[in-house]
Parts: structure tokens; C-alpha cells; sequence
């Protein structure tokens, strides 16, 4: 009798640490997820610092009324590029994974007609990787 109400008390110690293990191994895989504003000319926040070697899901939400705008990156010392479209007023959401640690420029790759590209009129913004 007295020996199982010992193994109940081990039981009901040990399987929470259970439980906070399994969390905190869960959180270390986790997805980095970035949510960031888009508008005719501006990202919001224009700083992003995530971590090298995890995925980064990001979302972009467009509040520009028809512009299409896009999310890229394009570095050539580290061969990092990427580019994604979100119409006006849409959602878009993609994942990557940034492999080295660094800072990096991102901007909107596109252009009117006439006049200045995205980039010029301010949607321009950094990422850093750590
Ligand atoms: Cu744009």
C-alpha cells in the first residue's frame, strides 16, 4: 500500500516535466512567423530579425487599394533570393528558410509605367539573420 502511493507520487512528478519537455523541444522547431503590412509605398515594420536555419512564414497584408506589390530579395554574394507577389488589398503568405546569418535588403521589386520603382518611393526595408 505504502510502496504504490510512492510510485503515485512519481508518477504524478515526473509527467508534467514530461509535458513541459515535449513543449519546449516543440517550440525549438517552431516556426518563425513575421506578419507585415504592405501599402503603396511602405512595409510595416520595414525590420525583421529572425533566426538562421528555421523556417520564417511570412505573411504579407496588403492595405494598397489596387497596386500590385511584391516582397524580394535578392543577394548575390549569398545566392539568398526570393520573391513573392500579393495583389492590392489581398493576403499572401509564403515560408522560407534563410540559411546564413546576415543582413539583408528587402524591397518591392516592382514599377509603374513612368516614375520611379516601389523601392525608390520608400518599400524598402531590412531583414536581419541571426
Ligand atoms: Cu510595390
Amino acid at each position: 500500500m505504502k510502496k504504490s502511493a510512492i510510485s503515485l507520487f512519481f508518477v504524478l512528478l515526473f509527467v508534467p516535466i514530461g509535458f513541459l519537455h515535449a513543449e519546449s523541444s516543440d517550440s525549438a522547431s517552431e516556426v518563425q512567423k513575421v506578419e507585415i503590412i504592405v501599402d503603396s509605398y511602405s512595409f510595416r515594420p520595414d525590420n525583421l530579425t529572425v533566426e538562421a536555419g528555421k523556417p520564417v512564414e511570412v505573411t504579407l497584408r496588403s492595405i494598397a487599394s489596387t497596386v500590385p506589390h511584391d516582397f524580394t530579395i535578392d543577394d548575390p554574394e549569398s545566392g539568398f533570393s526570393i520573391t513573392h507577389d500579393v495583389k492590392g488589398g489581398r493576403d499572401a503568405t509564403f515560408t522560407f528558410t534563410p540559411e546564413n546569418a546576415g543582413t539583408y535588403r528587402f524591397y518591392c521589386s516592382k514599377k509603374g509605367l513612368f516614375g520611379a520603382s516601389h523601392a525608390e518611393k520608400g518599400m524598402v526595408g531590412t531583414l536581419v539573420v541571426n
